[in-house]
Parts: structure tokens; C-alpha cells; sequence
């Protein structure tokens, strides 16, 4: 099957080459080969002296925008939490997990494996159990397969999520990293037809990254502008349809109608579209954000997770519980306002940047 023969060996994405599969460069090769292949032009990619540096600079910033949770999390568990281990050890890390928003489901797990791995004397003093824990806290916290397919053309994504999480800033930035990275053609759909001010929105950062719009009238019919922009889209040539939708409609029940009704329209027009469904998700709402999320991914079959503003909360545990409580793998996060502060999601990264000193 060729997404699981591509999942088994090519590696969680850690920067915006790895995220997209574009299909291109093996033409006529089996996705696994050209799986194996971009695997290859990574290690060779590492080697590159540049590469080591760049990578931590991206860690440090990673790092220094997880501040507040590194904060409220960590000091304690980085100093002193396993100099004793007993029960009260084990207890005090459930409750610094779940004070981080890491959640009750996914912090069980991973204290229970970890508990049971120190009794049976497989991981032994501080730092390796601070360590173990960072290895599970990862595991647990990859779900699926955090990748995202380009290869169709157009690839049509749509973009959901309550108001003010940050979808029309995350369409920006992702635009901005498919035509500067990728070289992808690239058109962004206003179906957020509610408010004057997000076609704006849109269509300033269509100015931004060079990429085409389709905008409406406000007011108009959402469904109408998710058509024309994915006619656009396949008269043009174009690689990759960005469709924004409304965040705020009159109700919750209007808004999930709608949405369901933009997909709909998507999947009528072009077999297999949306190609990916993103719900963009505000970190610092919590466990709030998780419970809105539970009724989009309901609606409209999200494929994947955006969790933004990670940097401006304690709580940043959350982007290490929501795969495990949604099923859904977090495929991008957002750690601040400048279009590198939106990244792929790396578990094992992010964990460590949290955790580690
Ligand atoms: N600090 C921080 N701010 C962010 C991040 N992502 C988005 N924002 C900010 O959040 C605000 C809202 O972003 P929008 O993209 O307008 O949100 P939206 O979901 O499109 O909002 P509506 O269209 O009203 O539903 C903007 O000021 C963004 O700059 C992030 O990762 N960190
Ligand atoms: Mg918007």
C-alpha cells in the first residue's frame, strides 16, 4: 500500500521539504523508491556544514518560544523530580504533565510505561529517565502520518477553524513556504465570505507570497467561491488551491453546516478534493480548543492539526496530547508571527525542547 510503504521508512518531517510528498522527483519509480531517494538527499543534506547550524538555530528559537510551558513544566522536573523516586515522584510528574495540558489520557500512558520501565530497573537515574520520558511523551504524541500530499495537481487544501486560531495567517505562511521552498504555484480561495476583512487579509498575503486569489462579494455564497477557486485552479495549472473558510458565523451550527457544504462542493467538482482538510487550533484555549476540535473533525474530516501561538502559553503540552486524544496527527505548528515561526511538527524535537535543559 503506498502510504504505508512510504510511512515505514521515511521519517517524521522536520522541515518544510520533508512535510510535502510532491511525487516529482522519481518519475516513473515506485513511491518507495522515491521515498528511500528523498530519505537519501536528507542525509546528504546533513551533511552539509550549514545544515547542523541551521537546525539548531531552529531548535533554539523552537526552544526559547516554548519558554512559558519550559517554565511552568520543566524546572522543577529538570532540578530535583527524580533525585527521590516514589510514589509522590510519580505523582507530582502526573500533575506537571497535566498542568502543561499534556492531558489525562496520554499522561497515564506514558507515566504508567515510564513507572514500570524504572521499577524493572530498565532506565536508571535522573537524566535517562528525563530522557525516556521525552522518547514516550514523542511516541505517544505521533499519530499517523504527519506528511502532506502534493503530488495531484491541484492539490486542494482547506483550512478550517473557529475564530481568530489563525487559519488565514497559517494559508499565508504555508503559501510563502510552498513558492519559496517548493517553487509551487499557488491560489488562495476567500471562502471566509462573512467578514469584509478577511478577503483582505487573504488577499494581502497573496500579495506577499506571489500567489493568485479568488475572492467573493461578502456576503456571498462560501460554496460559489470554494468552486470558482478550484476552477481556477485546474484551468491555470495551478499546484496548490488554499481555500480559507469563515471562523464566526451566526452559530456553531451554521458554521459546521457550512463547512460541510464547502467540502462538499470541493469533493463534487475535483474527485479526492479536499486533498487535505487542516483545523487550525489556538493553543493557549486548551482543553477547550481540543473539545472544538473533537466537533470540526466530526464535520469534515479533518486530516490534519495547525496549533498556533503555541509561544504565548504555559500550556504547551497540548500539541503532545492532541494526536493521542483526537487520532489526528498535528502537522504544523505556530511559535510566533513570522512565517518561519509556522513548522513542521516534530514530536521528538518538540519534546525535548520542553523538557530538556
Ligand atoms: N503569537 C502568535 N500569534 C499567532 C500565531 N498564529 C497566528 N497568530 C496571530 O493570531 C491572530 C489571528 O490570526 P488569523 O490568521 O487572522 O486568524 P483566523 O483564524 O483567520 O481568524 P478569523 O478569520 O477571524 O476566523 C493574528 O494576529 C496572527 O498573527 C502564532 O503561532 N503565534
Ligand atoms: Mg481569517
Amino acid at each position: 500500500m503506498r502510504w504505508s510503504a512510504r510511512h515505514k521508512i521515511s521519517r517524521v518531517p522536520r522541515d518544510w521539504n520533508e512535510l510535502f510528498i510532491t511525487g516529482d522527483p522519481a518519475a516513473g519509480e515506485s513511491p518507495a523508491a522515491a521515498a528511500t531517494d528523498s530519505l537519501v538527499g536528507a542525509e546528504v543534506a546533513a551533511e552539509d556544514p550549514a545544515e547542523p547550524q541551521r537546525r539548531r538555530g531552529m531548535f533554539k528559537r523552537l526552544r526559547e518560544s516554548l519558554g512559558k510551558t519550559r517554565q511552568a513544566f520543566s524546572a522543577e522536573l529538570r532540578s530535583t523530580l527524580f533525585d527521590t523516586l516514589d510514589e509522590a515522584t510519580w505523582e507530582r510528574l502526573e500533575e506537571l504533565l497535566i498542568y502543561a495540558d499534556v492531558g489525562a489520557r496520554t499522561t497515564a500512558k506514558v507515566v504508567g510505561r515510564l513507572e514500570t520501565e524504572v521499577e524493572e530497573g530498565e532506565v536508571a537515574g535522573g537524566d535517562a529517565i528525563s530522557e525516556r520520558l521525552q522518547e514516550l511523551l514523542a511516541e505517544t504524541a505521533t499519530v499517523g502520518d504527519g506528511h502532506i500530499d502534493i503530488s495531484a495537481t491541484p492539490t486542494v487544501i482547506m483550512v478550517a477553524g473557529v475564530n481568530g486560531t489563525g487559519k488565514t495567517t497559517s494559508i499565508g505562511k504555508i503559501a510563502w513556504h510552498l513558492r519559496q521552498e517548493l517553487d509551487r504555484t499557488v491560489l488562495m480561495g476567500a471562502a471566509d465570505t462573512f467578514r469584509a476583512a478577511a478577503g483582505e487579509q487573504l488577499e494581502e498575503w497573496a500579495r506577499r507570497t506571489g500567489a493568485g486569489i479568488v475572492r467573493g462579494e461578502q456576503g456571498s455564497d462560501p460554496g460559489a467561491v470554494a468552486y470558482d477557486t478550484v476552477a481556477a485552479a485546474m484551468s491555470r495549472g495551478v499546484d496548490v488551491a488554499l481555500v480559507d473558510t469563515a471562523g464566526r458565523l451566526h452559530t456553531q451550527d451554521n458554521l459546521l453546516e457550512e463547512l460541510k457544504k464547502v467540502r462538499r462542493v470541493l469533493a463534487k467538482q475535483l474527485p479526492g478534493a479536499p486533498h487535505e482538510t487542516l483545523l487550525v487550533v489556538d493553543a493557549t484555549t486548551g482543553q477547550n480548543g481540543l473539545r472544538q476540535a473533537k466537533l470540526f473533525a466530526e464535520a469534515v474530516d479533518v486530516t490534519g492539526i495547525v496549533l498556533t501561538k503555541l509561544d504565548g502559553t504555559a500550556k504547551g503540552g497540548i500539541a503532545l496530547a492532541i494526536a493521542e486524544e483526537l487520532g489526528i496527527p498535528v502537522k504544523l505548528i505556530g511559535i510566533g508571527e513570522t512565517v518561519e515561526d509556522l513548522r513542521p511538527f516534530d514530536a521528538a524535537e518538540f519534546a525535548r525542547a520542553m523538557i530538556a535543559d
